[in-house]
Order: C-alpha cells, then sequence, then structure tokens
C-alpha cells in the first residue's frame, strides 16, 4: 500500500511551554480528527508546523523532533516572525477575507506574499526530504496553495493531491489579488484538487479560464503535457463519535441540568470560532428582531452563543472582538428583564462533552454565516442528536447548505426574514423536527469523514495510476523513424511554419526565421534526394517575403495557395464565388459588432472571425452561436466551417493542407511536422508508408511526438548529418 503524507499548516500535535516544560498534545478541530483515521492507518507521515515555539534551542528541537517522529509526525520549523508575516499576515489578513467575498476586511496594502512564498518553499522541501517513490501526498487548505507546484518541481513524478477547506470565491473576486495567476499556477502542480462544493469547482474552472485563459473540459485541465482532475468531495465528521458520546450519561445529565437552567426557556444555540464570517453580529440582530416581532417570546427563549478565541493576533480579529462584545452588552441591556438575560454569551474553548451537552440541550441550532467552507459544526448538531429532535437553522452560504436540505435554510443577510425563520422554527411540530432531523442524520452518518477521506484518495490514487502521458517519444522510436529517412530514395519533408519550425511570437508579424532556420531549410533542400515544403496556413506575402529566396515548395492559406520550388507563380486550388463572400462577410461581422473584443479576418480563400480577445465565456458561447447558424447555412454551399484555436473560419470547400499530399509522387517516403489541430489534416491525408511527427504537449493522432520546436530543429538538423542517433539528438 502506498505510504500517506499529509501535509497542513498546523500538525495535529499542538507544541505548549509549561514551567519551562515542553508539552505535546493531540489537538482537536475539524481537520485533525478528520484525518486522523487515515493517518493512524497506513504508515504514513504526517508534516506541519509544531505552532510557535519561538526560542527553542537547536537540541531542543531536536529533542521535539524525536518525540513527534514517534507519532509519525514531522514539524517544519518557521522563525516567529516568519510565521506572523506568512500566517497571520498573509493567509489570515488577505487570503482568508478575499475567499469569503469580505473585500472590506482587506488591508488596503496586502503584504506578506514573500513570506507565503518562502513558506510555502520551505513546506515543500520537508515533503521533499521524506518523500519516498510511491508515496502519495495530500495537501490541505489555503496556506498552502503554492506546495503542489514547489513540490512537483523537486519530485517531478510525486503524486499529489490537494483539497481547499475555504470556499473558493467567484473569479471576479479572486483576481483581486495581486499575485492571483501564481495561486493558481501553485495549485496545478497537484493532481487532483478537491473542494466541497460543485459550485466552488466551477468557481475556480471559470477562474482558470478568466485568469489563465486555461479551459477545463469536465473534470479535467490540461496544464502542458499533464492532466490535472478537479472534483467535489463534501467533508464529513465522525458521526458515530459524536453520536455515542451524545448517549454518555454524563453527557444526558449535563445536556438535562443545561435545560433546567434555562428555566423553561426555549435554547437556541450558536457555536462557531469568533470569526467574522460566522454571521454572529447578524444572528444576534436577527434575534432581537425576534423579540421585538414576538414580545410573547420574552423570558420564554434563550441564546446561548459559544465562541472559541481564534486568531486573537490579528488585529481585524480584535476589532471584530470588541464590536461583538459590545453589541451582547446592548441587546441584553435593552431587551432584558430582571429574570431574565436574554444572550448568554461565552468566550472560552469547551470540552467535546460540554459541546455535545449543548448540541443535545439545544430547541435550534442557529449556523448562520455569511460565507463558510463547509461548516462542520452543523453536522456535529445533527450527530449529536440520537434523540431525533432539534432544528437546524442553516445559511444557505454555507458549504453544508448544499448537502442538508432538510435543515431551515436562511438568506442570513435578511436580518427579518432571519428572524422569521427562528420563530418557525420554534413553533416546529414535533412530527416534522423528527422527520427533518432523520432525514439530516441519515446524510451525516452516510457520508461522514471516512468516507469523505476514502473517496478523495480514491480518486488521488485513480487520478495518478495512470502512466503520466508523455510528451516526447522514446529515443529508439525516433531513431527508427530517422533511420527510414535516411535511408529513403525520395524523401518529402512537409513542415508546418509557426509553433512547429518557429515559437508562437506574441504578435503574428514578430515570428521571422532565423538565420539558423534558413540555412537548415536550405542545407535540407540540397540534400540528394530530398524535397522540402513549407505548409502554412499564412497569407502568401509572408511566406514570399520570409522563405521566397529557398528552393523550397511554399503553400499558403492552409493549402489554397501553392508556389513550388524556383517558381515565382502561385497557383490557386479553388475561387470563392464573390455573392457568397459577401454573405459571409455580412454575417461574422454581425457576430464582430456583438461580441466585444472579436474581429473578421478576411484572406482571399477565406474568411475568419477570431475571438482570442473576448471575454473566454461570451466567446466561446457566441462562437458555438455561430457555428450552429453557418453548418446550417453552408451545406449547400461551396464553403466548409473551420473550428480552430479561438477561431472560426469558413473555407472553400476541398481545400486543406492534406490535398498537397495527393499531389506527391508516391514512392516518397512524406514526413510531415506540425503543431496545431489544423494539421492533423495533413497526418490524416498522409500515406501508410509516412511518417507524422507531433510537435508540442497537445494531443495529436501522430505516433511520433517531439517536445517543442527545439526538438523538431534538432531531428531536421540530424538529417543533414550522417550516423547519429536521436538519443544523441540532444
Ligand atoms: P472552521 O472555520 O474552523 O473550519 P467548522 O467547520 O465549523 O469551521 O469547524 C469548527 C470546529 O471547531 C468544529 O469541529 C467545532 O466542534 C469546533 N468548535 C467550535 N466551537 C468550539 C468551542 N467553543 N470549543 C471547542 N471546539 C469548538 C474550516 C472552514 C470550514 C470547514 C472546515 C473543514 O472554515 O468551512 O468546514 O475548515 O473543512
Amino acid at each position: 500500500m502506498s505510504r500517506l503524507l499529509i501535509v497542513s499548516n498546523r500538525l495535529p500535535i499542538t507544541l505548549s511551554q509549561k514551567e519551562g516544560r515542553l508539552e505535546v498534545a493531540r489537538s482537536a478541530g475539524g481537520l485533525a480528527t478528520g484525518l486522523a483515521g487515515p493517518h493512524e492507518r497506513g504508515d504514513g507521515l504526517w508534516i506541519g508546523w509544531p505552532g510557535d515555539t519561538g526560542d527553542l534551542s537547536a537540541a531542543k528541537r531536536a529533542d521535539v523532533a524525536a518525540r513527534l517522529a514517534e507519532m509519525r509526525a514531522v514539524p517544519v520549523w518557521l522563525g516567529a516572525d516568519e510565521a506572523k508575516r506568512f500566517y497571520e499576515g498573509f493567509c489570515n489578513s488577505v487570503l482568508w477575507p478575499v475567499f469569503h467575498y469580505l473585500l472590506d476586511q482587506l488591508p488596503i496594502h496586502m503584504q506578506g506574499w514573500a513570506s507565503y512564498e518562502r513558506a510555502n518553499r520551505r513546506f515543500a522541501d520537508v515533503v521533499a526530504e521524506h518523500h519516498r517513490p510511491g508515496d502519495i501526498v495530500w495537501v490541505h487548505d489555503y496556506q498552502l496553495m503554492l506546495v503542489p507546484q514547489y513540490l512537483r518541481e523537486r519530485v517531478p513524478d510525486a503524486r499529489i493531491g490537494y483539497f481547499l477547506h475555504i470556499p473558493f470565491p467567484s473569479s471576479e473576486v479572486f483576481r483581486t489579488l495581486p499575485f492571483r495567476e501564481k495561486i493558481l499556477e501553485g495549485l496545478l502542480g497537484a493532481d487532483l484538487i478537491g473542494f466541497h462544493t460543485p459550485s466552488y469547482l466551477r468557481h475556480f474552472a471559470s477562474t482558470l479560464l478568466r485568469v489563465l485563459g486555461i479551459s477545463p473540459e469536465g473534470d479535467r485541465v490540461r496544464v502542458g503535457a499533464r492532466e490535472v482532475r478537479l472534483d467535489a468531495f463534501p467533508m464529513g465528521i465522525d458521526a458515530e463519535r459524536f453520536s455515542t458520546l451524545a448517549d454518555q450519561p454524563g453527557v444526558v445529565a449535563e445536556a438535562e441540568s443545561l435545560r433546567a437552567g434555562a428555566d423553561g426557556c426555549a435554547v437556541i444555540l450558536g457555536v462557531d470560532r469568533l470569526d467574522y464570517t460566522k454571521g454572529i453580529t447578524r444572528r444576534l440582530l436577527s434575534f432581537e428582531e425576534l423579540i421585538k416581532r414576538y414580545p410573547q417570546l420574552r423570558e420564554r427563549v434563550r441564546l446561548i452563543q459559544v465562541a472559541v478565541p481564534s486568531r486573537t493576533d490579528v488585529q481585524a480579529y480584535k476589532g471584530f472582538r470588541r464590536e461583538l462584545e459590545g453589541l451582547v452588552g446592548r441587546l441584553n441591556g435593552a431587551l432584558g428583564t430582571p429574570r431574565w438575560v436574554p444572550i448568554n454569551y461565552v468566550y472560552r474553548n469547551v470540552s467535546d462533552e460540554e459541546l455535545v451537552a449543548l448540541y443535545r440541550a439545544a430547541d435550534v441550532m442557529v449556523v448562520t454565516p455569511v460565507r463558510d467552507g463547509m461548516n462542520l459544526v452543523a453536522k456535529e448538531f445533527v450527530a449529536a442528536r440520537p434523540d431525533e429532535d432539534g432544528v437546524l437553522v442553516l445559511s444557505e452560504f454555507a458549504g453544508a447548505a448544499a448537502e442538508l436540505r432538510e435543515a431551515l435554510l436562511v438568506n442570513p443577510f435578511a436580518i427579518d426574514q432571519t428572524a422569521e425563520t427562528y420563530a418557525r422554527a420554534l413553533a416546529l411540530p414535533q412530527e416534522e423536527r423528527r422527520a427533518r432531523m432523520r432525514s439530516l442524520r441519515r446524510r451525516v452518518f452516510s457520508f461522514d469523514v471516512d468516507w469523505w477521506a476514502r473517496s478523495y484518495l480514491d480518486a488521488l490514487e485513480e487520478a495518478t495510476a495512470a502512466p503520466a502521458f508523455q510528451p516526447e517519444s522514446r529515443p529508439e522510436e525516433l531513431d527508427l523513424a530517422l533511420g527510414r529517412m535516411r535511408d529513403a530514395k525520395r524523401l518529402v519533408l512537409l513542415l508546418d511554419y509557426d509553433g512547429t519550425l518557429v515559437p508562437y511570437a506574441p504578435l503574428p508579424e514578430l515570428a521571422s526565421p532565423d538565420a539558423a532556420l534558413l540555412e537548415l531549410l536550405g542545407g535540407l533542400a540540397k540534400r540528394p534526394g530530398t524535397t522540402v515544403h513549407v505548409v502554412s496556413g499564412r497569407p502568401r506575402e509572408t511566406l514570399e517575403r520570409w522563405l521566397g529566396t529557398l528552393p523550397i515548395g511554399l503553400h499558403a492559406e492552409h493549402g489554397l495557395w501553392s508556389r513550388a520550388a524556383g517558381v515565382s507563380e502561385w497557383i490557386a486550388r479553388g475561387d470563392a464565388p464573390v455573392e457568397w463572400r459577401d454573405r459571409m462577410r455580412g454575417i461574422f461581422e454581425q457576430f464582430a459588432v456583438h461580441t466585444p473584443g472579436t474581429l473578421v479576418e478576411e484572406k482571399t480563400g477565406s474568411i475568419a472571425w477570431h475571438y482570442r480577445m473576448a471575454d473566454p465565456e461570451y466567446g466561446v458561447q457566441q462562437a458555438s452561436e455561430l457555428r450552429l447558424h453557418l453548418a446550417a447555412l453552408l451545406r449547400q454551399s461551396p464553403f466548409e466551417v473551420l473550428v480552430g484555436e479561438k477561431v472560426i473560419e469558413v473555407r472553400l470547400r476541398g481545400v486543406s493542407k492534406g490535398a498537397i499530399v495527393r499531389e506527391l509522387p508516391s514512392d516518397a517516403l512524406v514526413v510531415a511536422l506540425g503543431d496545431d489541430r489544423i494539421d492533423e489534416e495533413l497526418f490524416a491525408a498522409l500515406p501508410e508508408s509516412g511518417i507524422a511527427v507531433h510537435v508540442g504537449p497537445a494531443p495529436s493522432r501522430a505516433p511520433l511526438r517531439l517536445a517543442s520546436v527545439l526538438e523538431a530543429r534538432r531531428l531536421l538538423e540530424a538529417l543533414l548529418r550522417r550516423a547519429e542517433t536521436a538519443s544523441r539528438l540532444g
């Protein structure tokens, strides 16, 4: 079985100093408990930051590392200042608010990116040091988004999974981040990227398109020669543990005593980390509204709000705490009576038993974040109700709302409506409460944390099981082809230009041939028995200007025009009737007007509509519209539709790069090199004896593949030399 290396910002073990002695204890929390199972089952490691150990001597560190090793945990040491800038500065002050759509919480100057990069580099280095072939690496959360890429650089064939525990925002929000491209590239180092919900996945996919121009196909994205899978895996909890705990006599007694202490009041419960994303302010205001609207509830209902101290050194959290405590005071003063404190606010960590007793004692649980990746508290509440009672009020903006449909769903921004939902929850008949709770429990127990970890790891296993796509043929295969070319009495080379002989330039006019290329083509043309053709989509004038003096065949506009070696005249393979051309132009211009950023290009034998600069999603939509329209229109015409890379072209039927092949001598060995989708036509037209060579990482029907223009030129250069083998090409 493969070893599992879990990588998260914090280790599931907390270090603390007590009377000069270092204590090592297990830490709680969703992620830590969730992954404890997979960590214990395999013989893997857990790699992470052990917490602020500040002034430890080297000897003490070694001692700690040894004690952690017994628990199969590996520390990533970060200096205290560095950790502060990385974690508090960048992760919690920049990434956290942006990913939760709270741009008003952002500092004007987003600082700490360099620390983020350095810390991620540190993590990747430690993982690389411990990595053994065959290991599975599972990286967690927003603190470590660059680790997949950095690790891939160090261990190219590592099997890497990544899971994001917080929401992935809409691209409109994500792109406010100054280092947005780097973050996406960092994530794309993984083989599988997991999210809590399909809607986070959708946002991620559209962000890839809008920020990096990469468009995912279904659940996969091609990144160079690699394939990255995307999927949703809603995280669950250890439902069995919560349910069992809730039935323990001590917990049942504590729940009863809590209810007794409520003096006959119904209990509404909120439990959260003290975080501005959890919607506590609006929750309190909705509670105030409830009491105002239903005065009969005075002295009949109580809100218990438990808040766990969290990120207490981050400025925004300090401010939020002050604001919240002020509000609790104001509301208790305004609503309370000498016999009744409406809001019972608890600011501390509570034990598991206390927590579960609270869940059990509640009539209504209010989980109303303004934005939350999943929210495990909602699921814990359900699991802690073996009595099948209690009502869950859940925000639509928590990931959990995608699954827990039997909860009463609310929009927490609508304070009045939320207050009405509280009232409804308090009055819900027992039969309906039970029906809803039973259904919720089935979900929470079926899709628990074990299911989550297993389904993620199965998907990762599958994503990394197939051997990686090889962007380059093996040297033996290339040698064989090279041998056949050398032995051929007549050799015909059909060479695409852009992307095959020269790399793509930012502007088409800038891709002129360099001296080495001109020399290479000239040399090949002089080689005994060899004929060279350049077969391009470019217009005649350009080919003539760049390559016109060489003794080679030139083919412009994908084979519409041909000029034989040593001849200055071009011959056309067809003629476009004028009335059709005008009609096509009219349609294309219409689309250009209605799709900002697009343009119409007219060549002699074709008209093209380019949408590379359009809004990427709208551009694709309009392109498919245009395609459908044209397909219907052109059925009985001399034209056909050609779909290229961000371009739709209408050209004369029968004109294609492949048409050239039919005019070649039948006894020649024909070798074609190309990189583009349109070159596939050329490959398809080759005689059976022919050799198709694809250049670049994209998929192709060609049996031989070269990684880049550089390799393509090397292959051609090798033809000019005698007995050199492809294994020595590089
Ligand atoms: P969190 O924002 O921490 O997690 P959540 O999923 O609710 O949010 O987990 C909180 C955990 O803290 C729960 O296990 C809960 O029992 C515990 N807890 C809450 N109050 C406590 C208290 N007073 N004392 C002790 N423990 C307490 C992030 C994302 C979430 C996502 C999780 C997991 O923000 O959206 O669900 O990761 O992916």
